[in-house]
């Protein structure tokens, strides 16, 4: 604790500077006695006294309020029910619901240990194979854009991390123009951009009536927005709606962003984990790609390659012309070195070994097809039970149609509560579930915490 400290010197009656010592405000520190004076038959003590005042430098710091996903793991950890289901934070579990490590990850580890490789720094932009594998991943390796050198790839600190680093280019280059978020969108976009200082306002996305998407809301705040306005857009498995437009959709989409000389902005942090292929998945930015468009995508490699705490994955640009690439990616590492000097290495290799290796790249993609294939059986094991165990015939497809590993339930705020209070069932106070955190065994369980949760609760 830091601590104001005053020195004065005061002349008292030594017993009455005892009795200063316990008031617990005033701390007194005694300096050095100067002298002992006699007066009237009393000995006083002259002192300099340097009085420490217990305040803090932090008095103005205000509590922050749990983070809405990661804080509710942080409520789940400290429930002692057996009943307990955390469907909060987007993590894959197995069926027992423990944590997975991919067989793939585990095997190049061991090769990267046995190859004695060092912990020098790796350069700003990351690892050179890194970002040659992660830019054919998502856009395929033929792709023209990577030939012709348009790509302006740089290794960041998973999706979070890339997102903040776009963020910040964009608050530098284009300090006028504001970022489009949909409405909803994960909660974390809207503190990125805050925190970079770019403006952000939402774009219509999801309709409660129909709990799917409202396209023509969306397609219309697109085109009222300024022109040369960023549109944030997820890659696939929108997050927290699991509501994806369809390829036509995506084409008009597209088509309302060129015309209004937008800049797309895609955030990619579930490829290949929603629909369980890698080139499904990227299908929309592809497109984008196709059209000519430049355009920023950030990566993620948590869910696919279950590499949460390693925090790799990447910023890419896309550009019109290599030699605006090569501008764009020299301002980026130029923001990054001051956030951050140069990022973590080992995840960057367990991504480049994978994917360079045509043995263990097929392999990823078979554990990142169970992986999917486990959260489609749970979503729809938790659909047939709802169906079964709901007498009042409500329509519960939406849980189908949705994609991804979270599902949409349109639970309310109260109802969220329901299903924690009173069913031990942790999850975010928008309705979000994850199904990546549940198993068979308990969708039985999590339908009867829903329909109590829906039909009782208002
Ligand atoms: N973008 C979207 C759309 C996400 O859902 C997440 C993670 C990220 C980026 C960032 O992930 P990364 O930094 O680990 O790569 N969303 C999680 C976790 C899974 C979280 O909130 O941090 C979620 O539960 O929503």
């Amino acid at each position: 604790m830091a601590s104001n400290v005053a020195s004065v010197a005061i002349s008292a009656p030594s017993a009455s500077l005892a009795s200063l010592r316990g008031n617990p405000k005033q701390r007194i520190g005694f300096g050095k006695k100067h002298a002992d004076l006699l007066f009237k038959g009393k000995v006083f003590t002259r002192v300099s006294m340097a009085v420490t005042v217990n305040s803090s430098h932090f008095e103005g710091v205000t509590m922050a309020p749990p983070d809405p996903i990661l804080g509710v793991s942080e409520a789940f950890k400290a429930d002692t029910s057996d009943l307990k289901l955390n469907l909060g934070v987007g993590a894959y579990r197995t069926e027992e619901l423990q944590p997975y490590v991919l067989n793939v990850v585990k095997k190049v580890e061991k090769l990267m240990l046995e190859g004695g490789e060092n912990k020098e720094y790796l350069p700003i932009e990351g690892l050179a194979a890194f970002n040659k594998a992660t830019a054919d991943l998502l856009l395929g390796a033929d792709n023209p854009v990577i030939k012709e050198g348009r790509v302006a790839t740089v290794q960041g600190l998973s999706g979070t991390g890339s997102l903040r680093v776009a963020a910040a280019f964009i608050q530098r280059y284009f300090p006028d123009s504001k970022v489009l978020i949909s409405s909803p969108t994960w909660g974390n976009h809207r503190n990125i951009f805050n925190d970079a200082s770019v403006p952000w306002s939402e774009y219509r996305y999801y309709d409660p009536r129909t709990v799917g998407l409202d396209f023509d809301g969306m397609v219309t705040d697109i085109k009222a927005a300024p022109d040369g306005s960023f549109v944030l857009l997820h890659g696939c498995a929108h997050n927290p709606t699991g509501i994806d437009p369809t390829p036509e959709q995506w084409e008009k989409i597209a088509d309302v962003i060129q015309e209004k000389n937008h800049i797309p902005f895609f955030d990619v942090a579930y490829q290949g984990f929603a629909s369980g292929s890698l080139d499904e998945d990227a299908f929309s930015v592809r497109l984008f790609v196709k059209r000519g468009m430049e355009l920023f995508v950030a990566q993620s490699y948590s869910k696919n390659l279950g590499l949460y705490a390693e925090r790799i994955g990447a910023t890419n640009v896309v550009c019109s012309s290599s030699e605006a690439a090569v501008r764009v990616k020299s301002q980026l590492k130029r923001l990054a070195r001051p956030m951050y000097s140069n990022p973590p290495v080992h995840g960057a290799r367990i991504v480049a070994n994978v994917v360079g290796d045509p043995n263990l790249f097929s392999e990823w993609k078979e554990e990142m097809e169970i992986m999917a294939g486990r959260i489609k059986n749970v979503r729809q094991r938790l659909y047939e039970n709802l169906i079964q165990k709901d007498k009042t015939g409500k329509d519960w497809s939406f849980i189908l149609k949705q994609i991804g590993m979270f599902s949409y339930t349109g639970l309310n705020k109260a109802q969220s509560d329901n299903m924690t209070n009173k069913w031990h069932v942790y999850m975010t106070k928008d309705g979000r579930i994850s199904l990546a955190g549940l198993s068979l065994a308990k969708c039985e369980y999590l339908a009867d915490a829903i329909i109590d949760s829906f039909h009782n609760v208002s």
